[in-house]
C-alpha cells in the first residue's frame, strides 16, 4: 500500500523540480542576449561640421544618445577674414533663449562673441575661427533627452540661418 503512495509524490515532486529549472533557463536567456546586444552602440559619436563664406553649416540636425561622448570638429571652409567672416559652434542648453543670447554675443567681441556673462546656457563651444582653421571639442552630450540648439554666435550669422538642432535621444 505505501509503495503506491510514495511513487506518485516522488514523481511529482521530480516534476516540480524539473519545471523549476526551466523557468530558471527562459528567464536568464533573454537578459544574456540583451547583455551582448548593448555594446553595439558606438561609444563616441564623432560630429564632422564645416562652415563656409555663405554662412551655412553643412549639417542642421544630429542625433547623440543622452550622455555620451561627443567628439566635434568644426572646420571652416571660407576664405574671408575672420573679423569679418569668423566661425564657431556654440550649443546652447534645451529651452535657452537664443535671441537673448546672440543679442549678448554681438556686445561680446572681447571674448570672440561668447558672452561670458550667459556661461550657464551653453553645453560645449568651438573656438571662433578663421579661414581654414579648424577647432575640436570633446563634450558629454546631456543625460536629459531632447532638442539642443546650436548656433553659430559671429554677429548676424545666426540670423542667417547658421543654426541647427542636436536631438538628444
Ligand atoms: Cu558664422
Amino acid at each position: 500500500m505505501k509503495k503506491y503512495l510514495v511513487l506518485p509524490l516522488l514523481a511529482g515532486a521530480l516534476v516540480m523540480a524539473g519545471c523549476g529549472k526551466k523557468e530558471e533557463a527562459a528567464a536568464t536567456a533573454p537578459t544574456a542576449a540583451a547583455q551582448a546586444a548593448a555594446p553595439a552602440a558606438p561609444v563616441v559619436a564623432i560630429i564632422e561640421l564645416t562652415a563656409n563664406d555663405s554662412m551655412k553649416f553643412n549639417l542642421t540636425h544630429f542625433e547623440v544618445s543622452a550622455g555620451q561622448e561627443v567628439k566635434l570638429t568644426l572646420t571652416n571652409l571660407g576664405t574671408m577674414p575672420k573679423v569679418a567672416m569668423g566661425h564657431n559652434v556654440v550649443i546652447l542648453k534645451k529651452g535657452a533663449d537664443v535671441k537673448a543670447y546672440t543679442d549678448a554675443a554681438i556686445m561680446a567681441a572681447g571674448t570672440d562673441y561668447v558672452p561670458a556673462a550667459l556661461a550657464d546656457q551653453v553645453v560645449a563651444h568651438t573656438k571662433l575661427l578663421g579661414p581654414k582653421q579648424s577647432d575640436e571639442i570633446t563634450f558629454k552630450a546631456p543625460t536629459e533627452p531632447g532638442e539642443y540648439p546650436f548656433i553659430c554666435s559671429f554677429p548676424a550669422h545666426f540670423l542667417s540661418g547658421m543654426k541647427g538642432v542636436i536631438v538628444v535621444k
